[in-house]
Formats: structure tokens, sequence, C-alpha cells
């Protein structure tokens, strides 16, 4: 028994736990000092527990339970609102393996440096140990990890996007894998300081350590930089167990659609960040008979099943939805999802003890008290809800959630979509024209920076399989690691269709051509149809297009000209966008797979 645990008031080791598990705990504890230890069971009186205390502690306020019974503001410092990419870091043991478009750095010197600051990190707080599950409890897809963590917010956050507590724990056993996640706020208090509602630090790491399947988050309360099953373990661990387990782990949506004949279908989609990801997952079909249900609106895990196909989990249990945008024209299913239950960050306070953000509805309130606590009206001249304010709300709220989405099997995936935010040359929908090019057309992600004008090219935002800032490991191997899925898909089983779409091509006057949000059911009829084989396609330099009338724009008020404009191939554009490729894939240093090099010539090729 270490000294830190004797004097410690700490809540009993649960029985059965692993020992694995409480040496580590108690290791973490003896390096950052906590006040006591907390073994979080996952249940409602648990929780209750953790949202009274902020509560008392101003971390969070109580709603009006009249508007939204049983939900919270949280406001965080001003400084902690959104993930830091520069203070991101992959730690493999060789840089290279880390890859061009990760922050790397030594992992022995990055233990070095993180050691120092967790040294008595917590004192003056609780440590809460969290277990959970990414995926369904059991599920032979699922994986398991510890997070310790001294912020409360964080341990009731884990508590709604995963599965957390005792029967995670109780699935650890001698010869699991689990992942070690270690977060602390980094602001240990002296005795008798007076807490700050939001604690955090200026000095802020978010760092991962791939081979031994460690993550060491310091300093920030905020989303994905410490709820550390989301975006550290979901996607930049995982990714590099995907990689050397043979399945994948990718910054994706999945959905269910069933068609008007009754066939049911799942669509993986993957967009770079605040491309609509939520509200995609949660589409309302404005077509006749198509239907659309919810499986995971940003994480996917896929992998062979058992019968060759492609199956996929969502690991999550929860949504971490950005809220600005969000309302009952953009995504009414997310409106109704937070009815109640909701943790909201950073949005802006009513009168009436209800919240509202930019988006929820035409007309700003007359009074608000802003994110940051301030009084606010609509002549402020700023936005009342931080941009990135966000909603974390259980899945299982979900009027849309679709009944598989638990399914320990996975669903099985029919169609994989890769979308970027292009103002110019990427059409409405694309097909790609076997595996290998749609591996291309995941590598080519990106969105333009600057509006460009007619006929030229803006200037692009590379974000391949939009996983640029989730990778945990070399880009280019990522592409390799798609190719090898491929491969194996085709030896034994289905290989999924894949599409390419951008709900965001502007005319040469600036506007939007598409009308997007729920319309974006016509592209999935199409891309659906193509799967079952009702519809041909035609051939085009860039992939396979919709014939002329294909695509289904019956109530639609689209002119003709609009819908030509949506499909344009324009040789010269699509020449400086193959340069623009090739100049990217060369950061890679020959790492790109010459499958993928070759699309880029047949490409061109077919550019004449
Ligand atoms: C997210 C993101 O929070 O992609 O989901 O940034
Ligand atoms: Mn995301």
């Amino acid at each position: 028994m270490s000294i830190a645990e004797v004097t410690r008031t700490d809540s009993p080791v649960p029985e059965g736990a692993h020992p694995s598990v409480v040496e580590w705990v108690d290791q973490i504890a003896a390096l950052t000092l906590p006040d006591d230890v907390v073994w979080c069971d996952g249940s409602m009186a648990e929780w209750d527990g953790l949202a009274n205390r902020m509560v008392e502690s101003g971390t969070l306020t109580r709603l009006n339970p009249e508007h939204r019974p049983y939900s919270f503001l949280a406001r965080s410092d001003p400084h902690d609102v959104a993930r830091v990419e520069s203070r991101t870091f992959i730690c493999s043991e060789k840089q290279e393996d880390a890859g061009p478009t990760n922050n790397w750095h030594d992992p022995r010197e990055m233990r070095a440096t993180l050691r120092p600051l967790f040294e008595g990190s917590m004192r003056g707080r609780t440590m809460y140990v969290v277990p959970f599950s990414m995926g369904p409890l059991g599920s032979p897809l699922s994986k398991l990890g510890v997070q310790v963590t001294d912020s409360p917010y964080v341990a009731a956050s884990m508590g709604v996007m995963t599965r957390m507590g005792a029967a995670a724990l109780a699935l650890i056993g001698d010869t699991t894998t689990w992942v070690r996640a270690v977060h602390s706020v980094g602001a240990p208090l002296s005795p008798g300081e007076q807490d700050v509602p939001w604690p955090s630090s200026d000095t802020k790491y978010i760092t991962h350590f791939p081979e031994t399947r460690e993550i060491w988050s310091f300093g920030s309360a905020y989303g994905g930089n410490a709820i550390l099953a989301k975006k550290a373990f979901a996607l930049r661990i995982a990714s590099v167990m995907a990689r050397d387990e043979g399945w994948l782990a990718e910054h994706m949506l999945i959905i269910k659609v069933t068609n008007p004949r009754g066939r049911v279908f799942h669509v993986a989609a993957a967009f770079p960040s605040a491309c609509g990801k939520t509200n995609l997952a949660m589409l309302q079909s404005t077509i006749p008979g198509w239907k659309v249900e919810t499986v995971g609106d940003d994480i996917a895990w896929l992998g062979r099943g058992d019968d060759g196909r492609l199956r996929a989990i969502n690991p999550e249990a929860g949504f971490f939805g950005v809220a600005p945008g969000t309302g009952w024209q953009s995504n009414p299913t997310a409106m109704e999802t937070i009815w109640g239950n909701t943790i909201f960050t950073n949005v802006a306070l009513r009168d009436d003890g209800d919240v509202w953000w930019e988006g929820m509805s035409d007309k700003a309130p007359a009074h608000l008290v802003d994110w940051q606590g301030n009084d606010w009206t609509p002549a402020s001249g700023r936005p009342a809800a931080h941009p990135n304010s966000r909603f974390t709300v259980a899945a299982r709220q979900c009027p849309s959630i679709s009944d598989d989405w638990e399914d320990p099997q996975g669903v099985v995936i029919d169609a994989i979509i890769f979308g970027g935010r292009r103002a110019t040359n990427v059409p409405l929908v694309v097909e790609a024209r076997d595996w290998e090019h749609g591996v291309y057309l995941g590598a080519t992600i990106s969105s333009e920076r600057t509006a460009a004008a007619e006929g030229t090219l803006g200037e692009l935002r590379r974000d391949p399989f939009a996983m640029m800032p989730f990778v945990g490991y070399n880009m280019a191997d990522h592409w390799a690691h798609w190719l090898s899925v491929g491969a194996d898909l085709r030896k034994t089983g289905t290989v999924p269709r894949i599409f390419q779409v951008n709900w965001f091509r502007k005319g040469a006057d600036g506007r939007f051509l598409w009308p997007g949000f729920g319309e974006n059911s016509r592209v999935l009829e199409w891309m659906l149809e193509r799967v079952d084989g009702q519809v041909a396609a035609k051939d085009s330099p860039i992939g396979l297009l919709p014939h002329d009338g294909a695509l289904n724009v019956e109530g639609l008020d689209i002119t003709d000209d609009d819908l030509a404009e949506l499909f344009a191939v324009d040789a010269e554009s699509w020449r400086a966008e193959a340069d623009a490729t090739e100049q990217f894939f060369a950061t890679f240093e020959g790492r790109v797979p010459a499958a993928v090099t070759k699309q880029l010539d047949l490409l061109r090729a077919k550019l004449g």
C-alpha cells in the first residue's frame, strides 16, 4: 500500500477489479496525489451525485426542468473551448510511423516532459476511475479502456459517451488488451484554495503512445482533449490497433437506409469536422418511401465479418454534437434528441432557464446570457453561443436511432461515402470505379479555404479520409491499409461501393447550388439505386456520374442550369487539382501506395 493511499479517503476498489487495473490506478494516484479516488460504477445515482456536486461548485447550472428536464449548462474557461491540434502529439517510437501530417514527439522525451507536470497535478481533487467499453458490452468488435480523470465534468461526459462503469470493468480479464488513459486538468489545489468553475491549465498536452496503447492528456477539460474515449482512443489509438489487427477505425457516421421496396442498406460516411455529419446521420428524407435511421454520428469501427462482408459498429454511446446551426429547420431529430438529460457546454442561457444558440431559431431572444456569462442582446454584435458549443446526449434518446445500432456483430456496410466542403470542381455525387479509385477519393478529401473564382481552384485544405487530425500513424500507410482491407474483402466477400459527395458546390455567383439537408436523401437514393443495380451511370474523367435525369429532383426548386453546373467537370480546373494532389502526395516522401498514385495518372490520362 502506497503512502498516498493511506492518507486518502478512497471509495472501495470494486470486487473483481482486475489486478492490472488496480495496480495501474495505484501508480497514477501515487504520481498525481489526488485527495481521494472514486471508482465509477456507471449508475444513475452516481451520475446524479456528480451533477449535484458540479452544480454546487458552479461548474454546471441546472436548466429550468419545465423546458429542459434534467439538463445542465457548463461554461468552460474561455481559453479551453476546442480541440488543440497544435498540442496533440503522436509519440510513436519512430517518427516516420507518425508521418508528416502528425505532430510527432519522441516517446521517452515526452514521458520526461509529462512526468513533472502530472506529479501532484490532482492535489486537492478527486480522481475518478472510469472503466468503459467502446462498442456494445461484450461485442467481439468492442474494445475496453480505463480513463482516470480529476474532472467530474469529464467523468459525467464519459458516462454519456461510452458504456461506462462496473459492467465494463468486469470484462477486463487476464488476457484483455485495455487502453490506459490518464487525464488531469492540471490545476492542483492548495489546502483551502477556492476552486474555479472550470479548472484547466495554459499548458496543454494531448499525447498518444501508440505502441503501448496509452493516452496522457494534461491541461484541458474540453471535448476531444479530455473525453479520451472519443478522438484519442476511438480514432487515434484505435486506428493503430486496427492497422495491426486488420480492421479500420474511421471518422464516419453510420446510417441505415430503407428504400420503398423494403430493402435495407447501411452506409458509412466520412466528412471533415463541421460538414454536417450529425445532420446526415439524423436526416429526414424528403422523398417518399425512403427512410433514414441513425447508427452513429461521428466514429465507425469497420472490419470483415465472419460472412466476409464489411461490418461496422458505432463505438460510442452518445453524441457530442456542435450546437450552433442545429435547429428545427436543419435537424429536427437532433432537437428532439436533446429534449432533456443533456449537458450543454458554452451555449447561451435564456431568461426562462432554457438554452439558445445561433441557428436554433430564426429570431434570437431579446435577451440572453452569453457563453461567457455576460448579458447579450441581438445588438451585441457577437455570437451568444461559442461557435464550437456542444450538446452531450445519450444516443438512445435519438428518435431515429435504428434498431440494430447496438448489434454486437455490427451492421453490413453496403456503401461508403467521402465528402468534403468544396466550392468548385467536385460534383454533387461521383461513384468510384472500384475500391482503389475509392481509396483515391478518400485520400483527396479536401475543403476550399477561399472561394475560388469561376474556372479556378481555391486553396485546398487537405483532410484525407477526414482523418487528418485523428489518424494515429502515417497517413500514407493508412491508405495502404485501406487497400489491403479492400483486397481482403475482394477475396472472400463483397466489396462495398464507394462514392464521393459534395453538398457545398457554388455557382459563379457564389450561391450554393444544392439545397442540402433533407434533400440529400435524393443523393442517397441515387447511390443506393446504384448499389441495388437499378440505375446505370455514365463514365467521366473523375468517376461515374448520374445520367441526365437520373437524379430525382421531382418537387425540388432547382433550375436545369444549376443542375448542369452541379455535375460539370471542367478539365482545366481538374488538371490544376491533379497538380495540387501530386504536390500533396509528394509530402509523404515516397510512402504513398503505388495503387493510389496510379489513380492520379489515370485521372490525368482521362482528362487528356
Ligand atoms: C468532433 C470533431 O468533435 O470532428 O467530432 O471535431
Ligand atoms: Mn468528428
